[in-house]
């Protein structure tokens, strides 16, 4: 029945070992491999990757499981060119066939909101997240010394069953992989030498035309509409950008951040921030950034402070920061022009404050310094 756990500690080899082992144990039965949160490409190849292996290893079926909206087009390009079957579950009842096992990609816990997992046995934990507590899982294998789970996928693949250049279905694992690899480390900025190493592997194999496709940086049309607007309304000051959109309604939030990727690329700044009133009911904004001497999330909090309880309204990672404030009782307001010219010069002065400059010059006098 039940094998001892098998920890971290063993060589890389043989954790590729022990993975096949964990997944002996679902031989002939049902594994649901769950990805946690908005599922990204390292997310989804991984799942691909384990389904892979388990059907090599006789397990009689995998079900690639998520609960959260797969939001960037990324993702779903990725879904569609290499037809990818996820279901989309609030609770694992909602799949037909009963589930014996769970095993977790990308992640090292069970995605919270995935009703009736409580009874079902976590079989394999891979993921290169760090970890608050001990995962709980048959077989766990988290590594930090990798910039994306692909990689380690990578690992098990050679060592268990190699992917194979005549395969279809191994061509389609590779491309996956590398795509994931390339998601996750920011286009290879962010790679370990490991991950150049599972690359380099999977270059001869993946399909070059499809990688193509899947890294082309589409932009949906409701985004472009985002940039327009916030082109025409930026404001730079040396090297710090800011730009109001307005009203953004909340299935497409995203553009928010899109319009910051896209605005920071100017060459003559180094920071910016985008942000917009999302669904009548919160200020949100995004921060993008190359300057050393900006952390994004301090930069945030100093800029736009805490709630009631403490919490910073903003925070970020080294390159990239968000915040969302609560409109609360104003966003009741049916004079929208009125409630955005108060939001607009609330951020603006946060914002200029924070960067060190003067508050927002009164109207008419926008050129008079
Ligand atoms: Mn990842």
């Amino acid at each position: 029945m039940s094998e001892p756990v098998r920890r971290l500690t063993l060589p890389q080899q043989e954790r590729a070992r022990a993975f096949a082992e964990a997944l002996e144990v679902a031989k002939g039965k049902h594994l649901l491999v769950v990805l946690r949160g908005h599922p990204d490409p390292d997310g989804i190849a991984c799942a691909l990757a384990q389904a892979h292996i388990a059907q090599r290893l006789g397990v009689k079926k995998t079900t690639i499981c998520y609960s959260h909206e797969l939001s960037h087009r990324e993702n779903r390009a990725l879904v569609k060119l290499l037809n990818i079957d996820l279901k989309k579950i609030r609770s694992v009842a909602d799949i037909a066939e009963p589930v014996d096992y769970l095993a977790l990609v990308d992640a090292h816990e069970v995605e919270p909101d995935l009703a009736g997992t409580e009874d079902i046995e976590v079989l394999t934990i891979v993921d290169h997240h760090r970890a608050h507590g001990t995962p709980k899982g048959q077989f766990v294998d988290m590594r930090l010394d990798v910039g994306a789970t692909a990689t380690i996928f990578v690992d098990y693949l050679q060592e268990l069953t190699p992917l194979s250049l005549d395969s279809d279905e191994d061509r389609r694992v590779a491309t996956a992989l590398m795509h994931g690899l390339a998601t996750d480390t920011d286009d290879f900025s962010l790679a370990r030498s490991l991950d150049f190493r599972a690359a380099g592997v999977l270059a001869d194999l993946c399909d070059r035309d499809l990688l193509a496709d899947l890294s082309r940086r589409l932009i949906a049309p409701s985004a472009m509409d985002i940039i327009a607007r916030a082109l025409a309304s930026l404001v730079v000051r040396r090297n710090f950008a800011m730009a109001g959109v307005g009203f953004v309604p909340e299935p497409e939030r995203d553009t928010i951040a899109q319009a910051a990727d896209f605005l920071i690329r100017r060459e003559d700044i180094d920071t910016v921030v985008v942000y917009g009133v999302v669904g009548e009911r919160f200020i949100e904004g995004s921060l993008r950034t190359h300057s050393p001497s900006v952390d994004p999330g301090v930069w945030l909090e100093q800029a736009f402070g805490h709630d009631d309880r403490g919490r910073a309204y903003g925070g970020g990672r080294r390159d990239k920061g968000g915040f969302r404030i609560p409109i609360g009782f104003l966003g009741r307001a049916t004079d929208r022009a009125q409630l955005w010219s108060l939001v607009e010069h609330a951020a603006r002065s946060a914002l200029l404050k924070q960067f060190g400059d003067d508050p927002p010059p009164k109207a008419a006098t926008t050129n008079g310094s």
